[in-house]
């Protein structure tokens, strides 16, 4: 993975908000409440796993069919399938649905990729709460993991975003909107997400074996996890030619951004910093309340900031 412009460089840290910690309390929390699945929608963009792409094929774009209404907190069981709706999996949950408001990504090339989240009454959502420093967090990942992609769109007046997506390699990929709203039944953190196809000849890479380690630009990642499905605390350290890094900047009210999706039904896990920011001097240790869904091999996204520029190292956790 190489240095990219730091698309949070016009973003001001903002004060550590009181939103970060008590957001995730309140996540579990409404998670835990029944969760009302709304089935049968018509769906704009139809799951098309390619026949290259098929290894990985994404979960179906429904609302959570068999998610039980149940504890996020609890992981599933080897064998089970996970919640979907807890997993980012479904393009609709309480009401709130994520629809593309115009064509998808086309192949090699950027794309101001246009969408909308409506809520309840059908109409799109303009009103949302900033948690980790933005209104709305927005992924992209192909089916094999690979491509990631983490960004932070313009919401229009009238309730539309765009995404400035880089080019994505054809194949499938997955396209996730991490927000809270503002109003309505569900003020607490929900993901929603489509797949779309960006056609062309797809060729899967295959995923890098489980480690602890990662590297990007001179700096190496290494991840301490408990390897098991459910809540539980997960520590990178940050180190430079083999010295603790000890300089990192503030990257989106904390100091570093991990997200990680799981091999196969490209589930999002939910992993949020602990502790605040204050400075240009994070590191070498960073600490995040992790929960996976569900058991199996998970592509890890760990972004940092240090000297202006935003790295983004990748491992392969196993969880059992
Ligand atoms: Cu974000």
């Amino acid at each position: 993975m190489t240095a990219q412009p730091d698309r949070s460089t016009a973003d001001r840290p903002s004060p550590a908000g009181p939103l970060a910690h008590p957001l995730a309390r309140r996540w579990l929390l409404a998670s835990c409440l029944p969760v009302l699945l709304v089935l049968g929608m018509a769906l704009t963009v139809p799951p098309a796993p390619s026949a290259a792409t098929a290894r990985t094929p994404g979960a179906a774009d429904t609302a959570g069919m068999p998610g039980m209404p149940g504890m996020a907190g609890m992981a599933a069981a080897p064998g089970d399938a996970p919640d979907l709706a807890a997993a980012g999996l479904v393009a609709e949950r309480d009401g709130y649905r994520l629809d593309l408001a115009g064509p998808g990504p086309a192949a090699g090339r950027a794309t101001d990729l246009r969408f909308t989240v409506t809520g309840p009454d059908g109409s799109p959502v303009t009103d949302f709460a900033v948690h980790q420093t933005k209104k709305l967090h927005f992924y992209a990942i192909r089916s094999d993991l690979t491509g990631f992609q983490h960004l932070h769109p313009d919401l229009a007046e009238d309730g539309t975003w765009t995404a400035a997506l880089d080019a994505l390699a054809p194949g499938s990929w997955r396209l996730y909107a991490d927000f809270v709203p503002n109003t309505g039944p569900h003020a607490a953190e929900l993901v929603l997400s489509r797949t779309v196809t960006v056609p062309g000849e797809a060729a899967p890479v295959p995923l890098p074996a489980p480690g602890d380690t990662a590297t990007a630009d001179g700096y190496t990642v290494t991840l301490t996890a408990r390897a098991a499905a459910g809540a539980h605390r997960l520590t990178a350290v940050v180190s430079r030619d083999g010295r603790p890094v000890r300089d990192l900047q503030p990257y989106l009210d904390a100091y570093a951004h991990l997200s990680a999706f799981h091999e196969g039904d490209l589930a999002l896990a939910h992993l949020h910093p602990s502790g605040t920011v204050g400075g240009d001097h994070g590191g070498p240790e960073l600490t995040f309340q992790a929960l996976f869904p569900e058991p199996g091999n998970w592509r890890v996204f760990l972004q940092f900031r240090a000297a202006g520029q935003l790295h983004t190292a990748a491992l392969t956790l196993r969880v059992d």
